[in-house]
């Protein structure tokens, strides 16, 4: 079978010897990403308390393979086995986050903290460190406690920001003398997009207007709520994380957001200033808050009284609440200027910004599509969003937090036909030697993690589409075997 130790069996058609991690600077991380509901499974085991996703996932429709997580790459009970994995490719680090209810089965200190849960992130982070790979550990990746969506429907609450910093406290007290990078949120613009505005992930609530499948919710509104707790919260953990750890971990905390990058459509003014919106809208609405402790002027006039305010002390303590940056990059789009007259019974977040959104021009797509429907390839794209970041945001430390293309599950093609992603590998050269760039002309990049080490669960598109360097066969056992593109960053990463 295919091994990593087997040699160059494959005839990897990029070569690594012109291009490699010695182009980029000392000390700079390479790993992978993986979030915990898409890879442990063992839903029901070890204590843990169920999710908004193992809700959603039983709701028929909602998955198209009308899988779940239940099982995922069982990475509970093979977590050895994923760190041997990374380290014979040889990684620096690793990013992975908790599950939230596998701690605090019912989301709060109060009901109880799950030993069991505790046990295996001990188990998870040792193994990492034996082997000299770094924990990178976010702390929320969407899979929020049915509990708490159930008492006070989760982020659409203020009541959430007490619970996550509770929950984030005894993270930081329980492993925070060996995890030195902490990610609050990941990506909270997709949990409010799918979540809230267009209904596709967990907890699923949008307009009747947008998806008449929805039965509860309002995409002109909670959206704007949920990302307002959102940032609250991830405020909240960080002052716990300074006042109360930072000191004596010395530690770091930082939050992940993904943006696309925005191509104008045309050269014209409009498209220019809708191409600015549309970054408004996805990235400054976390940005500006994050780095100047309000939300962009652009929303503040478009979105009027459905965006909610910052109380001065609020703003204050949003402000400045990040050590690093976690960037996701994956995909651009063309942005041009909506001139359609504005229908305020009919706005939603997806109107608002008066930017469409497209991914092609005359017909053309901005660059090839990958499996998923929105992924669209644009190495550029990276280079163009890490520097905007430097030149508008004072030049924060970043590290790359996901970047990562998929292919298609695919049953009639052969074990060896299915390891051959040519396409990943050259979508992972461009976009580091794209990366490169940008770090070349001063951003401050310190690391990159590929989306993903495994296959795993990829949401609403359940194991339709396989987004991992090493291939998980789901059909056998569950047994990983290394792709092309592993055989590739192992020689990408290889030090001497
Ligand atoms: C990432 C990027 C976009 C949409 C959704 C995601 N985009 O550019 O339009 S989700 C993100 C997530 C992880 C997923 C992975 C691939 O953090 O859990 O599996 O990317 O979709």
């Amino acid at each position: 079978s295919p091994s990593l130790d087997g040699g160059d069996q494959h005839n990897i058609s990029t070569d690594t010897s012109a291009f490699n991690r010695r182009n980029f600077p000392p000390g700079f991380l390479f790993g992978t990403a993986s979030s915990a509901y898409q890879y442990e499974g063992a839903a029901a085991e070890g204590g843990r308390g169920p999710s908004i996703w193992d809700t959603f996932t039983k709701i028929p429709g909602k998955i198209i393979d009308g899988s779940s997580g239940d099982v995922a790459d069982d990475s509970y009970h093979r977590y050895k086995e994923d760190v041997k994995i990374m380290k014979s490719m040889g990684l620096d680090a690793y990013r992975f986050s908790i599950s939230w209810s596998r701690i605090l089965p019912n989301g709060k200190v109060s009901g109880g903290v799950n030993q069991e849960g505790v046990t295996y992130y001990n188990n998870l982070i040792n193994e990492l460190l034996a082997n000299d790979i770094k924990p990178f550990v976010t702390l929320f990746h969407w899979d929020l406690p049915q509990a708490l969506e159930d008492e006070y429907e989760g982020f659409l609450s203020p009541k959430i920001t007490d619970d996550f910093a509770a929950y984030t406290d005894v993270c930081f007290k329980l492993f925070g003398d060996r995890v030195k990078h902490w990610i609050t949120l990941n990506e909270p613009l997709t949990y409010t997009r799918t979540g809230y505005v267009t209904g596709d992930f967990a907890p699923g609530r949008c307009s009747k207007s947008i998806n008449p499948n929805c039965t509860k919710g309002d995409s002109s509104t909670e959206p704007y709520l949920v990302t307002h707790y959102q940032l609250l919260a991830h405020a909240a953990a960080v002052k716990v994380y300074r006042e109360k750890y930072q000191a004596n971990q010395k530690g770091v905390i930082g939050i992940t957001l993904v943006s696309s990058w925005f191509v104008p459509f045309s050269p014209s003014k409009d498209d220019l200033e809708a191409q600015q919106r549309a970054l408004d809208f996805s990235y400054g609405w976390f940005m500006d808050p994050l780095i100047r402790g309000e939300y962009p002027q652009s929303m503040r006039t478009l979105v009027g009284n459905r965006l909610p305010k910052f109380s001065k002390e609020e703003s204050k303590l949003v402000k400045g609440s990040l050590d690093f940056l976690g960037l996701n990059y994956y995909t651009s789009s063309y942005a041009s200027a909506d001139t359609n007259p504005v229908n305020s019974l009919k706005a939603t977040y997806l109107t608002d910004s008066r930017a469409n959104i497209s991914n092609e021009r005359n017909g053309k797509p901005i660059g090839p599509q990958a499996a998923s429907n929105w992924l669209y390839i644009y190495p550029n794209g990276i280079e163009e969003l890490v520097t905007y970041t430097k030149e508008k945001y004072n030049n924060p430390l970043i590290y790359i937090t996901e970047n990562g293309v998929d292919e298609a599950s695919n049953e009639d093609l052969s074990l060896e036909q299915a390891l051959a992603d040519e396409t990943r590998i050259n979508y992972y050269q461009q976009h580091l030697a794209s990366l490169n760039k940008a770090i070349k002309k001063g951003a401050d990049v310190k690391g990159y993690f590929a989306w993903s080490l495994l296959d795993n669960f990829e949401w609403a598109s359940g194991y339709t589409v396989r987004f991992g360097i090493n291939y998980v066969d789901y059909k056998l056992g569950l047994k990983r075997y290394p792709k092309h593109s592993a055989h590739w960053f192992k020689n990408f990463l290889k030090k001497e």
